[in-house]
């Protein structure tokens, strides 16, 4: 009984907080004015942030700085928020990744790889982690570079990590019961909910670090549709404690190679990759990398057969067109990534 009053006690002091939190936003809403017109009719809060206040408050709670918290929301790129419908037991098709070990693209890894020879070198050199899986890795999730993703990065974030909002949780129970009140859907919907919410709140978090720490608007982060960025789709989190600068200019840019490069192998080392690991150990590995199975599968046949000599008909074939396509594949189940659990905690900093 004392745990939960102490828990409801907690729940209120949070809502004091935030309402807080709220006023101070409000004070500071006629920025720029010294505007006795503002100060006499405030602008409506709840209305101006269409859809975003339950995010908008847990950040200024957690200290981001209101004013980029308010003009983020305000800001057209993001649109409006108005609900976001998730699945229960989510599950990647193990057909998005068939392409990838096809001649075609098989060939476009090694071209990848033969670009960029000299960064994976040095990365295997300095992380242990072989230019082949690395190399995979970076044609899988973007084609080399070629398709980092043109989505806001904090918008799709941001939209995910309102999963459990009151009024979206309520319709998501609705939907989800529509042809039959059962409790235990109630609950998995509610575990589902709080699993997103505690999944992307804090790369949105994170995603305000990000661009303090690269001096950018935090809206010019563009990436996937799960919210996944440049060349080695890294979330936020995962830019923070793994980002690793490749080519010494003091700053880690994910669209660069060679900082790509040495951040994707320095992830995969941190998370144990080492020289001689058994094939289960790989496994392991990349699983912290995309929780799916036939992710992992691929990325291990490609790199594979990096490692072996070119079968004749992969330089015959390079048929860039059908790669396109099996990259933009990804890109697609990227964007439904409410959907699909591998997806989730992809590349999370755990
Ligand atoms: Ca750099």
């Amino acid at each position: 009984m004392r745990c939960r009053s102490s828990a409801v006690a907690g729940h209120r002091i949070g809502r004091i907080l935030r309402a807080i939190a709220l006023a101070m936003l409000a004070a500071l809403a006629p920025i720029g004015a010294g505007d006795a017109h503002a100060q006499r009719e405030p602008e409506p809060l709840a209305a101006n942030y269409r859809g975003w206040d339950y995010i908008v408050e847990k950040l200024v709670a957690d200290g981001v700085d209101p004013r980029q918290v308010r003009r983020v929301f305000t800001d057209p790129r993001v649109e409006p928020f108005t609900g976001l419908q998730f699945s229960l037991y989510p599950r990647e098709s193990s057909a998005l990744y068939r392409g990838f070990t096809q001649p075609a693209s098989v060939a476009l890894a090694r071209r990848c790889k033969a670009s960029h020879e000299r960064a994976l070198r040095e990365a295997e050199e300095r992380f242990g982690v072989p230019a082949t899986v690395v190399a995979s890795i970076i044609h899988v999730e973007s084609g080399c570079g070629r398709n980092t993703g043109k989505e806001v990065v904090l918008f799709r974030l941001a939209r995910l990590a309102m999963a459990n909002e009151p009024e979206n949780l309520r319709d998501n129970i609705t939907r989800h019961t529509e042809t039959g009140y059962d409790p235990a859907i109630e609950e998995r919907t509610r575990e589902r909910g709080r699993y997103l919410e505690n999944t992307f709140y804090p790369e949105v978090l994170a995603t305000f670090q990000v661009s303090d720490r690269l001096d950018m608007d935090p809206l010019a982060l563009r990436g996937s549709g799960s919210g996944a960025f440049g060349m080695p789709q890294f979330l936020p989190r995962s830019y923070l404690s793994y980002g690793a600068d490749g080519n010494g200019d003091g700053r880690v840019s994910l669209y660069d190679a060679d900082d790509a490069i040495f951040s994707c192998a320095n992830y995969l080392a941190s998370h144990g990759w080492r020289p001689g690991i058994s094939r289960a150990e790989k496994r392991r590995v990349i699983w912290h990398y995309n929780r799916s199975d036939s992710y992992i599968d691929t990325v291990l046949a490609l790199a594979d057969r990096l490692d072996g000599g070119a079968a004749p008909a992969e330089e015959a074939g390079g048929k860039p067109r059908q790669v396109q396509r099996q990259v933009k594949a990804k890109g697609k189940a990227n964007a439904r990534a409410p959907s699909t659990t591998s997806r989730r905690t992809k590349k999370s900093a755990n």
